[in-house]
């Protein structure tokens, strides 16, 4: 397959222009999304959707993450990420293989529908993680574009996948809310450096390679501007796979919770990875490509306790 977005290759950076659509489907009054929603997707790279789910659908969902943090017993050993400093937890990845809540909530259709029609082809989930940013020890994701990381090292050749967050705490302008650049989705910036092997096992805890460099950054935040979407626990944040964005260390007493999940068209199902020839485990990077059976209704209880 040729290398459309080469990255980690040239010695100095490389900044080219999207060579994909970021709506792949067309809207119609039956879209799950409106005319002027999907329009500022297109145009910013994301969109906040506030009051998708019950306050008891929210209560559910962050009753089963803290309890998962509590007691993370039957999850897999090495989906679990630490913060650099110690043994806080930082990420559970492939939380929708580990439990029948977080499952449910990923296939649901407020999400996974929207998914679907934005990249205008079934879904499969690429990856899902629980992000706790606990409060004091929560460290920063650095400015990163997801794509070019999925592309160099997971092996995934389009721009036609997207992530969704789901807020599990009040995010708020002091807790380390995540920040984008609106409208950055439509350049990509090519990286420096080599891909370290099993590069996974630093840049989940800090992302180092594969981060863009300070004048690429600086030109895009004086372009776009950077924004911090907030909202209470329940707001859902989408955002293109190509979106730059990042997010500051936690200080405060209040964590940064929240159940994040990407969905790839399944026509832009990963090849091998276009960096590194070892690709990232499964847990991280899903090579199973069936697409998602879209869930209708409400989160119930009995999910919960399934
Ligand atoms: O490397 C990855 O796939 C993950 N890292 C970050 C910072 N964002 C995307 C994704 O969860
Ligand atoms: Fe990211």
């Amino acid at each position: 397959m040729t290398d459309l977005y080469p990255s980690r290759q040239a010695a100095t950076p490389q900044v080219i222009p999207r060579q994909d659509p970021v709506v792949h489907g067309r809207w119609t009054p039956d879209a799950p999304l409106s005319q002027a929603q999907t329009e500022f997707y297109e145009r910013n790279g994301y969109l906040v959707l506030e009051n998708l789910f019950s306050t008891d659908e929210v209560a559910f969902l962050q009753a089963e993450a803290q309890r998962l943090i509590r007691k993370p017993e039957g999850i897999d050993p090495d989906t679990i990420i630490t913060e650099p400093s110690g043994d806080e937890v930082r990420s559970i990845f492939a939380i929708h293989g580990q439990n029948a809540l977080l499952a449910r909530l990923a296939a649901d259709h407020r999400l996974a529908g929207a998914a679907s029609f934005l990249l205008d082809d079934e879904v499969y989930l690429h990856q899902s993680r629980l992000n706790y940013k606990p409060g004091f020890e929560g460290k920063e994701f650095y400015w990163h574009s997801d794509f070019e990381t999925w592309h160099v090292e997971d092996g995934m050749p389009r721009m036609r996948a997207l992530s969704i967050s789901v807020l599990l705490a009040d995010n708020n302008a002091n807790n380390g809310p995540l920040m984008v650049m609106p409208g950055s989705h439509r350049t990509y910036v090519a990286c420096v450096g080599e891909t370290p092997e099993d590069h996974y096992r630093a840049s989940l805890k800090k992302q180092e390679y594969g981060v863009p460099d300070h004048s690429s950054l600086t030109r895009l935040a004086q372009t776009h501007g950077i924004v911090a979407p907030i909202g209470p626990a329940g707001t859902v944040l989408m955002f293109d796979c190509n979106l730059m964005h990042g997010s500051n260390s936690n200080i405060t007493p209040d964590p940064r919770s929240n159940a994040f999940f990407v969905y790839n068209a399944r026509a832009n199902a990963l090849e091998a990875p276009f960096g590194p020839k070892v690709p990232r485990p499964a847990f991280i990077a899903g090579r199973h490509f069936t697409p998602l059976r879209i869930a209708e209704g409400p989160l119930t209880a009995q999910e919960q306790a399934a």
